[in-house]
């Protein structure tokens, strides 16, 4: 029988004897009928998700209190990874394989009359992420808990994840996304360790009775800072980490205010105001809006998770000096880096430690990743606005600033005005402004970045006079992806055939996917691997067909650009080449080419203009291209609406190619490429992220590779580009862009200038022209591979077989080694 309790009461709770079928059956019924007061006659699917959730979830909590007392009683060093974004997708599947519960859960709810399968696709995905930068924390939260790492996670409690996507005519509408309007039963709240935030207010100078000036911040605003927490089971492993994440409230004293005061509407609109602070993710992946409630989300959620912090540390420890020993601090960007002044303003107005020491107990204790080099995405604020919002942070950032300005810089380089203004944190071109970038580096102990090229980049050209000044401090973790989610879970066929082939030592060590390499030309393992690959993408095509009405057949090529919509990932780079296919069979209808499916999902930011005219463009050439009889079928395009997680994991299994075509320098990294190249997917890529070690990785003959590369890009730029040169010279080229700017794909041909007119007069910032003939070419080799059965199958398969090394847990091994010096600990 199914117990609740343990056997004695200060024995830690042991549910392990609980996960067979029967025990998992007894625990969804208890929670369907006392926890969610439903009988089983009227629940609905909801409900049986609900309670199928919460068995699993017992099952975790008892693990959690296993590993908190763990953690506790050997007093551990944690690493804290602070993030404004999760994207987590959905978790019921991810926790049932990971807790190897999957198959008593199918059981127990065959037996009560319901489908795993149907129960699993109930879950609303939780999507409190824009894109690679939110997916790639979530990976990290997987690995954190599968290598026995103390981590918490600390983010933003949003009541509206990034918006759904819908087209409307072909043109991008964004809907709200409620998840949680019912609830979620992975979370948890813990309002004993509710936390109160300060914001506005003012700065005076106290003396004390000895004559010492201390700065008082005050007349603030007050909100509060309520934790959920959500319980991180790794896969096959005792520890049970947890995220935690901030939702904003107003603080009690409202409710005095609205009883003593009579001002019961104001009371209330105070109360709407602080709640508000949590509302809503701001859906912007690159470009930075500088809006105010952008900065106040920022702080909340840092401010909430410093004090816990700090707590939890007061709690273990004492004095200060130690903190760095036992506190790791990981900011996910700089988006979470008004973390640095903020640790200074505890350690120095409220412990009262000397500047000095509250400066090296900070550096030590943070770190850095850097997400990106485009200009237009470093993260700065005005200096109005922050002291407007933080007036006391921002006198801490001028005494930083202050002091390595003096003490570091012109030590370095005596009068050397120009290197002043490039390390400065502060900005004094036109209107000043705080670099946050340049404020995390000088922050922390370590920045890095998160391909090779990419922290070569840093080094160079973003950071080469902090990287002068601090040589070690610029450190390369290539990124890395859960193969939990982006295999087992999303792919358990491909799962079990590598297991039967090779065991199952690869997923908890990817690199052990080498040993595929010797069933790559063996028949019998392609023909299996091949119909993995078919069955995917038949499922695929009902997928397509119930969301955009298209039909695609499973015997073509299946091309896929799934990411966030950006120039600089040049979806329109694939359009024109779809574009060149479509007029070559127009001109010949014997165009020799293998049936193609051009498939892409993409969100782009609700004010990014040009993103949302080649969605519609794409879109529009999709409406023309699948209705036209003229091309036998041969091409087909389909744009699948809001993509996410949970769409994902549908489209990477069935990938034939995988696009990865930004232009050289720009893709910091890339994850996707990773997704794709693990289940068999072939990449047409640029040499730029970690395309380049993918490359290193499953070798020349194993990928297509074309296009500028970094340096040919710089010289080009130098020499002058200029996308004329490219359109009068290539006749296919200026035919295909003629035609985007024609009535021909919607009737009105104003509809697609702004596309048509960055290319030429607003000239063509990411190279589309200047790559587009090299990636034609590669496209033809590409066809031409794709005829050849057998040596494409092996191709596919040494893909899987040699991107194991884009494992999370290697990234998360190497972070644990060389940033925060985490030791494993083991849980019972
Ligand atoms: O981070 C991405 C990079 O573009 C990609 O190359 C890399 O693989 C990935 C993980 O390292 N960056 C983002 O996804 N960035 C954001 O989503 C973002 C969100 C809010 C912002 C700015 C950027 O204000």
């Amino acid at each position: 029988m199914w117990r609740t309790t343990p056997s004695t009461d200060n024995e830690p709770l042991d549910l392990t004897a609980y996960n067979d079928a029967e025990a998992m059956k007894a625990s969804i019924r208890n929670h369907l009928l006392f926890t969610l007061a439903h009988d089983p006659q009227t629940a609905t699917k909801m409900h049986w998700w609900w309670a199928t959730c919460m068995a699993v979830r017992d099952r975790a909590l008892a693990q959690s209190f296993k590993t908190m007392r763990t953690h506790r009683s050997k007093n551990v060093r944690r690493v804290h990874y602070l993030s404004l974004e999760y994207l987590m997708g959905r978790l019921l599947e991810n926790n049932l394989r990971n807790t190897a519960l999957y198959d008593s859960a199918k059981e127990a709810l065959t037996d009560l009359g319901q489908d795993l399968e149907t129960i699993i696709n109930r879950e609303p995905d939780m999507g409190l992420g824009n894109g690679g930068l939110g997916r790639l924390a979530a990976c990290f939260l997987d690995s954190f808990s599968t290598l026995d790492l103390p981590a918490v996670g600390y983010g933003i409690h949003y009541e509206f994840g990034l918006f759904r996507q819908e087209f409307v005519h072909g043109r991008q509408v964004e809907q709200p996304d409620a998840w949680t309007r019912e609830g979620s039963p992975w979370k948890i709240t813990r309002p004993e360790y509710k936390v109160e935030v300060s914001l506005y207010g003012h700065v005076t100078q106290h003396f004390d009775d000895y004559g010492n000036a201390k700065m008082v911040w005050e007349n603030c605003r007050k909100i509060v800072g309520m934790p959920w927490d959500i319980p991180i089971i790794g896969y096959r492993s005792a520890t049970v980490n947890f995220l935690r994440l901030w939702e904003s409230r107003a603080t009690d004293d409202f409710n005095l205010k609205v009883f003593n005061e009579g001002s019961y509407i104001e009371a209330i609109h105070d109360k709407a105001a602080s709640e508000t602070v949590s509302k809503v993710l701001y859906p912007n992946d690159a470009t930075e809006s500088g809006k105010e409630l952008r900065l106040v989300q920022q702080y909340f959620f840092v401010a909430c998770s410093l004090s816990d912090i700090m707590r939890r540390y007061k709690r273990d420890n004492q004095g200060w000096e130690a903190f760095p020993d036992k506190v790791a601090i990981q900011l996910n960007d700089t988006h979470p880096a008004v973390a640095i002044p903020e640790l200074m303003r505890l350690l120095v107005d409220i412990e009262e430690l000397p500047w000095e020491q509250a400066w090296s107990i900070t550096q030590r204790t943070f770190s850095y990743t850097n997400h990106t080099l485009l200009p237009e995405a470093l993260e700065t604020w005005s200096v109005g606005l922050f002291d407007k919002v933080l007036p006391r942070h921002l006198q801490i950032i001028y005494t930083i600033n202050e002091k390595f300005l003096r003490e570091e810089v012109s030590r370095r380089w005596p009068g050397d005005i120009s290197k002043m203004q490039a390390l400065s944190i502060i900005d004094e071109n036109g209107g000043k402004r705080v670099r946050m970038a340049h404020l995390s580096v000088l922050g922390s102990h370590a920045t890095n970045g998160v391909a090779a090229l990419h922290t070569r980049l840093l080094r160079a050209k973003l950071f080469p006079e902090f990287n002068e000044l601090y040589p070690g401090r610029f450190l390369n973790m290539t990124n890395g992806i859960t193969p939990r989610r982006w295999l087992m879970v999303c792919n358990p066929e491909l799962t079990s055939l590598i297991t039967e082939s090779i065991g199952d030592a690869w997923t908890k060590d990817a690199s052990k996917l080498r040993a595929l390499e010797p069933f790559a030309e063996d028949p019998a393992f392609q023909q299996r691997f091949r119909a993995i690959k078919r069955k995917h993408k038949e499922h695929l095509t009902t997928i397509v067909k119930k969301l955009t009405g298209y039909d695609i057949s499973a015997d073509a090529i299946f091309d896929v650009q799934i990411k966030r919509l950006h120039e600089y990932k040049r979806q329109h780079l694939n359009l024109l080449h779809i574009l060149t296919l479509y007029r070559r069979l127009l001109q010949d209808p014997g165009y020799d080419m293998q049936p193609r499916v051009f498939l892409f999902a993409a969100k782009a930011a609700p004010g990014y203009y040009l993103a949302k005219n080649i969605i519609h463009c794409i879109n529009a050439v999709a409406e023309k291209v699948n209705n036209d009889p003229r091309i036998l079928g041969k091409l087909k395009v389909a744009f699948l609406p809001n993509y996410g997680v949970t769409l994902a994991e549908r489209i990477i299994p069935a990938a034939d190619v995988s696009e990865q075509i930004s232009t050289a320098g720009k893709e910091a990294s890339g994850t996707g490429n990773m997704k794709l190249a693990l289940n068999g997917a072939l990449t047409v890529g640029t040499l730029d992220g970690a395309n380049v070690e993918i490359k290193d990785e499953v070798g020349d003959d194993n990928i297509f590779i074309f296009g500028l590369t970094v340096e040919e890009v710089e010289e080009l730029h130098a020499r002058g580009y200029n996308p004329w040169d490219y359109y009068w010279n290539d006749a296919e080229l200026r035919n295909v862009i003629d035609w985007i700017a024609s009535d021909f794909f919607t009737g009105n041909a104003e509809d697609f200038k702004p596309l048509r007119n960055s290319l030429l007069e607003g000239g063509d910032p990411f190279l589309v022209l200047a790559d587009y003939r090299a990636y034609v070419q590669a496209q033809e080799k590409v066809d031409a591979a794709y005829r050849d059965t057998t040596n494409w199958t092996k191709m596919s398969i040494l893909n899987t077989a040699r991107n194991g090394f884009f494992s999370s847990d290697r990234t998360i091994s190497e972070y644990a080694e060389k940033i925060w010096k985490l030791p494993g600990i083991r849980v019972e």
